[in-house]
């Protein structure tokens, strides 16, 4: 139901972020390598294919000039959703503002850099799923509340 692609290899340190959430939700998904630069007609293949195979959601990790999202959501009208890796000296600052301004028309939903953007990526997906799957929206209400209660629990000491 969701893919989970990336420029390089490289970049799973990053995005196994986005992985770690869909497999705590058990929802389907795969992980693939597409780089837009140096396997442009598998990013085409990839996106071609989506709709029919079934993707509900793509979510897309680059460095560098990251054009992986935004030529994934050229190809595909199934939501993109866009992670910025540092990948260069730049820090990924150069990845999200490659992925964030997209011109208009043709939307990349852009997450932060790294491996925060990663897992905000991994449950808006399982957020944009659950608004047509009640059980997986129980389960995204119930993880919520486990954060909540830990920051409720938290006390700061004085002189710590
Ligand atoms: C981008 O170039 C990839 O997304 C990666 O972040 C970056 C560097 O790729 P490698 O040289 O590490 O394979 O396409």
């Amino acid at each position: 139901m969701v893919g989970v692609v990336m420029g390089s290899r490289n970049d799973y340190t990053v995005m196994r972020s986005a992985v770690e959430v869909l497999r705590e939700f058990g929802v389907p998904h795969e992980v693939r390598v597409v780089s837009a630069h140096r396997t442009p007609d598998l990013l085409f293949e990839y996106a071609e294919a989506a709709v029919p195979r079934g993707l509900r959601v793509i979510i897309a990790g680059a460095g560098g000039a990251a054009h992986l999202p935004g030529m994934l959501a050229a190809k595909t009208v199934v939501p993109v959703l866009g992670v910025p890796v540092a990948a260069t000296v730049l820090q990924g600052q150069d990845s999200l503002l490659s992925i964030v301004q997209m011109p208009k028309g043709v939307p990349v939903g852009t997450l932060a850099i790294g491996a925060a953007g990663a897992m905000n990526a991994g449950l808006l997906a399982v957020a944009m799923l659950a608004t047509t799957d009640s059980a997986l929206q129980k389960k995204l209400i119930a993880w919520r509340s486990v954060r909540r209660d830990e920051v409720l629990a938290q006390t700061v000491g004085e002189d710590e």
